[in-house]
């Protein structure tokens, strides 16, 4: 069979079964095509996308202006590794620096790959800078977080889907509640932690939303006991929550895209996913002089990180976000969205609440966590013409492209409020 040949939905869906690895679970669509909020599957049906490739794809699919970023590099060089110096890496720190208001940058290809890049980062600053004896850095996480795959991170998981059979685990990582300032303070006695690593919003658990002032009086915290403030903003950042950092969400400049807040500032900010707009895996660890300066040459890197396609897929992605205002939309859009669900669910008793910020929300489907209501409610959406996927237990998480327009919001809640209903008259 020629890898250009059309096929089938069942066919392609079968070839995965029989040869690929059955680390996945997906909805049986076979998407061939995307356009901004659409896609379509090999048959030509369009859907919405919902999902928006885990919150890569915040630009929309196939963005022209990045995809034009992309080609024209591709044509020009691709990737030369760290052994020499290229003519984009250079360009794309200085406008990623300034763009979030960081002084250096650490370019990496996954979000994953970031993650442990700034744990190594915070383990050797707590060496170095803060005077911890060697080996007895901690780190500190919060139960229920998704920081990715790798054997250290998931060393931070308490999900056992996640860590079973993969030990052993890598020491020096404590967890605590999430949304519990009480016990960030008890655990932060000890000398010998590093850092606090946090999600600003938790997206794998389920869009959780901790109190507004969270994140703020977290970061406080860890300024008093001079511990390092480390933002996974890999789901959350460039734009998804209504603003480009979601870590900078306590402060009351509701209105503004603003970074580099003076109340709220990573010490490590990780970004990845959306950094390229979904178009090349991208991601990036972001701090100030005086703690990256603790890497010299040889303590870390990647053949492809900075590499120039991603340089220049990431900067016109950015200038995307930037030029289309993508923050102040993902921002209204949320606004009418939650506004909407909540109408929904005064009539529905299938649904028992809507949480979120910007676009990435998600509703709590009445039933039982086990049960299959929510992956049921995902197939009849599919059927319906939209895609979104269910997440642990019994939660629905809605993440559109922040392309969206308001008429195609309000499309969007039609197909899922009719959807709904009819499920419930099932
Ligand atoms: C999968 C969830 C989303 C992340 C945060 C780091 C990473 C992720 C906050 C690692 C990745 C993904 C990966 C994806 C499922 C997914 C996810 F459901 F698990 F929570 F987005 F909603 N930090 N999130 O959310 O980034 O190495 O994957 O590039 O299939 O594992 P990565």
């Amino acid at each position: 069979m020629s890898v250009m040949e059309q096929i089938s939905s069942k066919d392609a869906i079968a070839l995965e079964e029989k040869y690929g690895a059955q680390n996945y679970h997906p909805l049986p669509v076979v998407l061939s095509r995307g356009e901004g909020v659409f896609v379509w599957d090999v048959e030509g049906k369009k859907y919405y996308d919902f999902l928006s490739a885990y919150s890569a794809v915040n630009q929309g699919h196939c963005h022209p202006y990045i995809i034009n970023a992309l080609k024209e590099q591709a044509e020009k060089l691709t990737l030369t590794s760290r052994a020499f110096y290229n003519d984009m890496l250079g360009k794309y720190e200085k406008f990623i620096c300034e763009y979030f208001d960081f002084d250096r940058v650490l370019p990496m290809n996954t979000g994953a790959e970031a993650v442990e890049t700034a744990m190594k980062l915070a383990r050797k600053w707590g060496y170095e800078v803060k005077g911890i004896h060697s080996n007895q850095a901690k780190i500190v996480v919060c139960q229920n977080n998704f920081h990715g795959r790798t054997i250290s991170i998931i060393s931070a998981s308490n999900d056992p889907v996640a860590t079973e059979n993969f030990g052993p685990f890598t020491p020096g990582i404590i967890s605590i509640r999430y949304n519990d300032l009480r016990a960030l303070a008890e655990v932060l006695e000890d000398s010998n932690i590093a850092a606090f690593m946090v999600e600003p919003i938790q997206g794998e658990a389920g869009v959780y939303v901790p109190d507004e002032d969270y994140i703020r009086k977290a970061y406080e915290l860890c300024r008093q006991n001079n511990v390092l403030f480390i933002a996974d903003e890999v789901q959350t950042g460039v734009a998804r929550t209504g603003r480009l950092l979601a870590s900078c969400g306590s402060c009351d400049c509701e209105d503004k895209l603003c970074s580099g807040d003076p109340e709220v500032k990573p010490d490590i900010l990780i970004l990845g996913k959306a950094l390229s707009g979904g178009v090349f895996p991208v991601s990036a660890v972001l701090a100030n002089n005086n703690i990256m300066k603790v890497i010299r040459p040889g303590n870390h890197g990647s053949t492809f990180g900075g590499n120039p396609i991603a340089c220049a897929v990431a900067i016109a992605a950015l200038e995307v976000v930037r030029d289309e205002n993508l923050a102040e939309n993902a921002d209204y859009l949320g606004k009418l969205f939650r506004s909407e669900m909540s109408k929904l669910i005064e009539v529905s008793p299938l649904v028992k609440l809507v949480r979120g910020k910007g676009l990435l929300n998600a509703i709590v489907i009445n039933d039982t966590e086990d049960s299959s209501t929510a992956w049921d409610i995902c197939m009849a959406l599919k059927e319906n013409g939209l895609l979104a996927k269910p997440t642990h237990g019994n939660i629905i998480r809605f993440a559109p492209p922040l392309v969206m327009n308001e008429d195609q919001l309000l499309d969007c809640v039609a197909i899922i409020t009719k959807t709904i209903k009819d499920f419930e008259n099932k």
